[in-house]
């Protein structure tokens, strides 16, 4: 276990080291050989926070609370201001730190959502094997029923989770289909209900139109259902990700985040500006395609991998 956990820390620095270079890199060489934090130290440091994708409005709070530490004269040293943007960036993720708990709600269901290609399905698959391996049953349903190829793939997750899949053809209603996975799950007895959505063009009124109506029909065939509706950022596209999360969140309403990609892009610092803008809870992030690549996501392990 510890073993385990020592390397997911060493997948989680590597996935970070992009990020870490734009940042704190940046920081280091900023700071390197000067003594005063003056301003035009702190306008080479906005610049540096704003590439990394932590975002206009965390970049001015950061910002912000290091002019007020250095009026108080509590921050003298060039050198204490790395160390002071960790804590913040430290206090701003652990505000959302929030890992996804099975309620004793039977079945247990989540519903998926993002646009495409963010990592949805791939992100079912995981959290699927994760289930099953805590002794849990899983039915997987697959209302992306916009692509044949979607089906097939969360059947592939399926079958290496050991866990059926509820589809009808490609083409077909999701709502029609995500009737006859509650229907089954519950004349089951399932624990867990993972709900895959299309994610085409978040856009589209269609979309949030059609994924309004999957949700009244949850709610409708169980009682206190959508026990999680889970969005899947892909952070690779930076700042997109947050009117993406807007969207939807006022669409559907989003009950936790799992920020997937993380592993090689250098907009890692996108989940800082989550945290603080969205005040979503953080539930998973993604640093690979395999299923421990997967992890709940944790504050300090997150800011300690980047710095
Ligand atoms: N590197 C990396 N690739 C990922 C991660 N999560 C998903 N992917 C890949 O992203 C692509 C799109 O994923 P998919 O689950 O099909 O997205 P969907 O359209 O939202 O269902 C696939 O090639 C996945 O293997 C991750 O955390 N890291
Ligand atoms: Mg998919």
């Amino acid at each position: 276990m510890a073993e385990e956990k020592k390397g997911f820390f060493q997948r989680l620095k590597q996935g970070l080291f992009k990020t870490h270079q734009g940042l704190v890199s940046k920081i280091d060489q900023l700071i390197a050989g000067k003594k005063k934090i003056d301003d035009d130290l702190l306008a080479e440091l906005e610049e540096i926070l704003i590439t990394s994708d932590i975002g206009v409005k965390t970049t001015q709070e950061l910002l912000h609370n290091v002019a007020v530490k250095v009026r108080r004269k509590e921050l003298e040293d060039a050198d204490l201001l790395k160390k002071n943007l960790q804590e913040q960036m430290l206090h701003i993720l652990s505000q959302q730190e929030n890992s996804l708990k099975l309620s004793a709600a039977r079945p247990f269901v989540i519903m998926v959502i993002g646009v495409n290609g963010t990592g949805k399905t791939t992100t079912i698959g995981k959290m699927a094997q994760k289930f099953k391996a805590q002794g849990k049953s899983v039915l997987l349903v697959a209302a992306d029923t916009f692509r044949a190829a979607a089906i097939e793939q969360l059947e592939i997750w399926g079958q290496r989770a050991g866990c059926e899949v509820i589809k009808q053809k490609s083409g077909s209603d999701p709502s029609a289909v995500v009737f006859d996975g509650l229907k089954a799950a519950k004349s089951r007895g399932m624990d867990v209900v993972i709900v895959d959505t299309a994610g085409r063009l978040h856009t589209k009124v269609n979309l949030m139109e059609e994924l309004k109506k999957v949700k009244r029909i949850v709610e409708r065939e169980i009682p206190g259902a959508p026990h999680e509706i889970l969005l899947v950022l892909d952070a690779t596209t930076g700042q997109n990700s947050i009117s993406q999360a807007k969207m939807f969140n006022q669409a559907v309403g989003v009950t936790g985040i799992a920020l997937t990609k993380l592993d090689g892009t250098a907009k890692g610092g996108i989940l800082i500006a989550i945290s603080d803008e969205l005040k979503i809870p953080l539930r998973y992030i993604g640093i690979g395609e395999k299923v421990d690549d997967l992890r709940d996501f944790n504050a300090r392990d997150f800011v300690e991998a980047l710095f």
